[in-house]
């Protein structure tokens, strides 16, 4: 017995050396990762951002004291993180401004930084380039997060091919960001160019942004050409001068989102979309000459969305203004709709049709969608279908049509679980 002794503590004895060896290796980690401060009136550990950027190496932090940079971002493909002191606050982010003055895009990605790279709280603007006056991506998978991307323009003529106003081919994560008051535009007469007013050719995940009043002069006001999960976005008055005041030419998976007040010349809300569809509410978005809705679009799945009060041209029926030359939904509440495929044609019952599209405990949408793969929380990031009691509607899964599962959720998110 006494000779085992030793041998059993063996093993102990390497896990311990292997632990020691592991803590010395993580230190060593922990003392080359470096935070850097930078102020605005150059006080800080660098004069400026991009000198900071430019010694950092991979997971070092650049932090930025509130306060406007004048300067232009240039990432070298490490997988470091600029932000603000405080990311979660919009007061800070608001007050965190690098502003690009327009000698280019605000921020440019090298494409080769992973998920680890990281782009926080801050704010973007002033950007002006020929694709991507906020963010040029060239296919990064950075983590783009809560900020403010704003009053950035993708402008040149024609063959100069302007996209991306706020952000272009970003591939990585971009979430919780507000996207405002950015433009593509062209300067030559030719409108189908100018594409993609908020962002263009992102892939990805683009999760949980508010992407509003944008505009492009090509097609896409708010989004254009982006394949990803696209999932939980406020798109709203965004607007094209060409199709797809929303997004056009959009492909991946498409769920959740709220598409409101969008114009274009056709397609207010939506143009040439691809992909997968689901639980997405459609509402008041108008055209000028073709559809208020969804047009020229091929949809893979198709289901439990509403579409509403989008109006285009008075001399098309209500059905026409809401989905035009496109898949036919299942399972959707469409105005005007006459095609069956277990769509409904009722009013939706929303809190506040201008305002507010929860519904309403009468609403005819309540459990009336299909069942599906996939999606499991609503745009307010609650677990659908909420209750356990299915209404005899649908096809019985309980989901109901649109972005949001009732019921409402009240006192700042709290839900109030009801059984009806
Ligand atoms: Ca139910
Ligand atoms: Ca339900």
């Amino acid at each position: 017995m006494t000779q085992r002794s030793p041998a059993r503590s063996i093993p102990s004895l390497s896990l311990f050396v292997g632990c020691v060896a592991w803590m010395a290796l993580a230190a060593t980690r922990d003392s080359a990762a470096r935070e850097w401060r930078v102020e605005a009136d150059g006080s800080g550990d660098t004069a400026r951002i991009q000198e900071a950027i430019d010694q950092a190496i991979s997971g070092d932090v650049i932090i930025l004291a509130p306060g406007r940079y004048v300067e232009t971002l240039q990432f070298r493909g490490a997988d470091i993180t600029v932000r603000s002191q405080d990311p979660d606050d919009p007061d800070v982010v608001d007050a965190t401004v690098i502003d690009a003055d327009n000698q280019g895009s605000v921020a440019r990605f090298d494409g080769r930084e992973t998920a680890a790279c990281l782009l926080t709280g801050v704010t973007l603007t002033g950007g002006r380039a020929a694709q991507g006056g906020g963010i040029h991506g060239q296919g990064t998978r950075a983590t783009i997060r809560a900020n403010r991307i704003t009053s950035n323009t993708a402008e040149g003529r024609t063959g100069d091919d302007p996209r991306g106003g706020g952000l272009f081919q970003c591939a990585g994560r971009i979430e919780g960001n507000r996207i405002e008051s950015n433009r593509a535009w062209t300067t030559s007469t030719l409108t189908t160019s100018g594409r993609g007013g908020g962002l263009a050719e992102c892939g990805g995940e683009i999760w949980s942004n508010f992407i509003q009043s944008n505009t492009a002069s090509g097609p896409g006001g708010g989004l254009f050409a982006c394949d990803a999960w696209v999932e939980g976005n406020h798109i709203a008055g965004n607007q094209s001068l060409a199709a797809g005041g929303g997004a056009a030419a959009g492909d991946g998976h498409w769920r959740n989102n709220l598409f409101v007040g969008n114009r274009a010349e056709a397609g207010g809300a939506l143009s040439g979309q691809r992909g997968v569809f689901l639980h997405n509410t459609l509402v008041s978005n108008h055209a000028q000459t073709r559809c208020g809705g969804m047009l020229d679009s091929q949809i893979l799945v198709f289901k439990n969305c509403i579409f509403w009060n989008n109006d285009g041209p008075e001399t098309q029926s209500a059905q026409d203004d809401q989905i035009l030359q496109s898949t036919a939904p299942l399972y959707s509440c469409v105005q005007g709709w006459t095609g069956g495929n277990f769509n409904i044609a009722a009013d939706p019952a929303f809190v506040d049709p201008l305002r507010d599209f929860h519904l309403r405990p009468d609403s005819p949408a309540i459990d009336a969608g299909g069942s599906i793969h996939g999606v499991v929380r609503d745009l307010d990031g609650r677990l659908r279908p909420i209750d356990s009691v299915r209404e005899p509607r649908g096809d019985g899964s309980n989901l109901d049509m649109g972005a949001y599962e009732y019921p409402i959720p009240l006192h700042g998110g709290v839900t109030v679980w009801r059984l009806y």
